[in-house]
């Protein structure tokens, strides 16, 4: 984690320079230059960037290396890609496709741009913590040997000082205490403007505080070389202290007015400035009272330069938003655009020829162009997008646990203990999390034998008093379970970090993430944020649905179906039985680790069922595809059962009850929703593009049924999960499903209440033949 000595401050300053122009200019030209066809305002961030863009100079060609990982602010992206194209990894081309079809993306993503992008971002908040959980599975890597110590780097993100209202920081921040995180920065660009105004003042030093409570190391970058010289200055006591209490609002619309209204402020409210102020004209003293040491480079390369050790940090940078811009300071500057005429004065300021635009060191002379080339030169950032580890382990079948009546959940703890217990290369690779839901999601038999994961060993207290428990909860640099507090964004963002381990360190590793299915509402944008930029996840959500009956309506889940019907990136499986667990458990691994696979969601439940005995393994490739017949239909056969997962039972006895009144009645499993509907949009798609007319599983599997049958459709969710089969061929359906929140009771009342049982399922289908 060497930096190199003596760095070139003025070409640092240039480059600064630099990236302010080529950020604004990208922008520029996709709003002004660029010809629109919809009229649309294409918008970018011109002063977001511009206060991010020393901080960003002093980083990528100064402090950070090549094992070091960085979280780009959302807004600062045009800056990310203005310095990939001063280190000659971006196009021109890209830069002037800026937030159109297939250009450089608006904010930073892992998989649309073609730079390296280490961490997608776009949620503010987000994008911050999961630096947190990177430094953690960077620990982890380290300890299970399959990172070297050396290559060890620094997890940074750079955020803007509005980041710091966002919950999820702070939850991160107390997990990251308690697993003694390291080799992570946040460097705030301390703006002091958020979307709407300027930020609240009364938070002014408690942020210093609350890191430091919680162990990182804080360093305020207040103040730059030049005024903290000023300070030594005849007056300068006084400015100061008139500057260490200016509110936010008045510092920023001093910025934006400039010279003048500076000297008049300060002579007005700190008249014992009047020596600095009266020595001065009015742009040196604008100069120096914005003379911030988030813009200062001395000040930003000392502090990093001196921060070379694992402390986690804390840098509170202060800057101006839109520094050097025309709407410096403004408060309205967060979208705001320059117009051609400001742009043009802006090029000619940096000495840029008309037409040079996009030249990347225009307008430097011999001497400085050559400085600046050789930093740039020498930056140790990585220059190309890593390759993605795919296939790290073979994936061995894996068995059903034997047993005429089990759950789901069940099924999946024993599917674990025996994973844990035979060994191999996939089991070494996957790491357990849950937010203090470990044991009563199953995973207490695998953490029993793997360990919890610490980075200094954790002695089992109770154990070792010989206290009777069947949880061995002692931890270790070998342990596989990564034990998180109750809160459920750190789980998402905690997975997401382990499943980009294949991308950030080469190494894939098998996250398998438990958590209650209700709380997957609790931190569903990390969720969204982890399937955005394709890291790869198993979440395990337990238990679901009305099916938990005494739990009462707080913690019985009803949408989290169709949540995912509606999520890129994450496959719904909801098994019924413990073999179709096993196979879709098997099928999950693969997609983990297989280039175009994607997470995968398992929807399981605590209700022990009758498993069925299979003749045949022909359910397997349609239970993997979305579903199958349990009992096939006749060909022409006017009605279908459909059930999801855990009412298997009530559906399988309707059709009991059912099949001589109703000549050739189906039984469908549904395993799949999401796939099933995926699969019929691809179709399609395919038919109207012309790209193939094959159709698809659901149409295939609903074709032996009569044109104007009827479906019962019958799910322990929401009835939109499964009532929009109907529309793939035409049938009439009657949709059961929960649609009110529930309450408590046994299944019976429940089911009864809710209309999920053998009754309502008889007289379901009676009605569908009603004329
Ligand atoms: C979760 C979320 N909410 C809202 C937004 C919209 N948004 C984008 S940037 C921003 C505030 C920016 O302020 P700050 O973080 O201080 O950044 P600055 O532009 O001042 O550097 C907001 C509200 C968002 N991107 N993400
Ligand atoms: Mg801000």
């Amino acid at each position: 984690m060497l930096t190199r000595t003596s760095p070139d401050l003025e070409a640092l300053s240039l480059i600064d320079e630099r990236l302010r122009w080529l950020s604004a200019w990208t922008i520029h030209n996709a709003n002004h230059l660029r010809p629109s066809t919809d009229g649309l305002k294409v918008g970018g961030h011109q002063a977001s960037c511009a206060s991010m863009t020393s901080i960003m100079a002093a980083l990528y060609f100064h402090a950070l290396g090549p094992n070091d990982r960085v979280a780009v602010k959302p807004h600062a992206g045009p800056v990310l890609h203005a310095v990939h194209y001063l280190l000659g990894n971006q196009s021109r081309a890209q830069l002037e496709a800026f937030r159109g079809f297939g250009g450089a993306q608006s904010y930073p993503s892992r998989t649309k741009d073609r730079i390296p992008v280490d961490f997608s971002t776009g949620s503010v908040g987000l994008g911050v913590a999961v630096t947190a959980f990177a430094s953690l599975v960077q620990d982890y890597l380290i300890a299970h040997g399959r990172l070297e110590p050396d290559a060890v780097g620094r997890m940074v993100a750079l955020m803007g000082d509005a980041e710091l209202d966002e919950g999820n920081i702070y939850e991160c921040l107390i997990e990251a205490a308690k697993h003694d995180i390291r080799n992570c920065w946040w460097i705030v660009d301390y703006n002091r403007q958020s979307l709407d105004a300027t930020t609240a003042d009364r938070m002014f030093s408690r942020f210093d505080e609350i890191f430091a409570a919680c162990g990182w190391r804080v360093v305020t970058l207040k103040y730059g070389k030049a005024l903290t010289a000023a300070f030594d200055e005849p007056g300068g006591a006084a400015l100061r202290r008139w500057l260490d209490e200016v509110p936010n609002a008045d510092y920023a619309a001093l910025t934006y007015l400039g010279g003048g209204a500076w000297r008049e402020r300060l002579l007005r409210e700190a008249p014992d400035t009047r020596p600095i102020v009266d020595t001065r004209d009015d742009a040196s003293l604008a100069a120096l009272m914005t003379n911030l040491a988030g813009h200062d480079m001395a000040s930003l390369v000392e502090a990093f330069d001196a921060a070379q050790d694992e402390v986690p940090t804390l840098f509170i940078a202060y800057t101006v938003k839109g520094q050097g811009l025309p709407f410096a300071g403004h408060k309205d500057n967060h979208a705001g655009l320059m117009n051609p005429g400001q742009i043009a004065a802006l090029r000619d300021r940096m000495g840029i020829e008309e037409g040079e635009e996009w030249a990347p060191f225009a307008g430097l002379g011999g001497n400085a162009a050559e400085a600046v080339r050789s930093v740039v030169e020498n930056s140790r950032v990585v220059r190309h997008k890593r390759a993605r580890a795919w296939n790290a382990a073979p994936i061995p079948a894996i068995a059903a646990p034997a047993g005429e009546e089990q759950s789901t959940q069940a099924a999946f703890g024993r599917i674990l203990n025996d994973l844990a217990k035979v060994g191999g290369p996939l089991a070494d690779r996957i790491v357990t999390t849950s937010p203090d839901v470990t044991v009563s999601t199953n995973l207490g038999g695998w953490v029993n034998q793997r360990g919890l994961f610490r980075r200094g060993e954790l002695a089992d207290v109770f154990a070792a008093a010989k206290i009777p428990s069947p949880q061995k909860w002692r931890g270790g640099a070998a342990g596989q379970h990564i034990e998180l507090g109750i809160a459920e964004n750190n789980l998402f963002l905690m997975m997401t970090a382990l499943g980009l381990a294949g991308d950030l360190w080469g190494e894939r590793l098998f996250p398998i993430g438990t958590v209650y299915d209700p709380f997957i509402a609790r931190g569903l944008d990390a969720l969204t944020y982890g399937c955005y930029q394709d890291a790869r996840f198993l979440l395990v959500a337990t238990p679901s649905g009305v099916t938990l009956g005494p739990e009462g309506g707080a913690h019985q889940s009803i949408n989290p179906p169709l949540i995912v019907l509606g999520q890129p990136g994450l496959r719904h499986y909801e098994p019924a039985f413990a073999d179709e667990l096993a196979l879709m458990m098997g099928e999950a691994f693969r997609l983990l680790q297989a280039e175009g696979g994607e997470s995968v969601y398992l929807r399981l439940t605590t209700r022990s069922i009758q498993q069925i005995e299979r003749t045949d393994r022909t359910w397997q490739a349609g239970a993997l595809a979305g579903g199958y017949w349990l009992r096939e239909p006749a060909p022409g056969a006017e009605a279908a059962i459909v059930y999801l997962g855990a009412l298997a039972p009530e559906a399988l006895a309707a059709w009991e009850a059912l099949k001589d009144d109703v000549p050739g009645l189906g039984l469908l499993a549904v395993t799949s929703p999401d796939l099933l509907h995926r699969g019929w949009s691809v179709a399609q798609a395919g038919r109207w593009s012309g790209r193939g007319a094959a159709p698809s599983h659901v149409e295939r599997l609903l074709a032996p049924l009569a044109p104007g049958a009827g479906l019962v459709t019958l799910c322990d969710a929401a009835p939109a999960s499964l009532s929009w089969l109907g529309g793939v061929r035409g049938h009439r359906v009657a949709p059961l499903g929960v649609d009110r929140f529930g309450q408590t009771g046994t299944l019976d009342d429940l089911y009864r209440a809710y209309r999920l049982d053998l009754d309502a399922i008889v007289e379901a289908t009676s009605e569908l033949f009603l004329p």
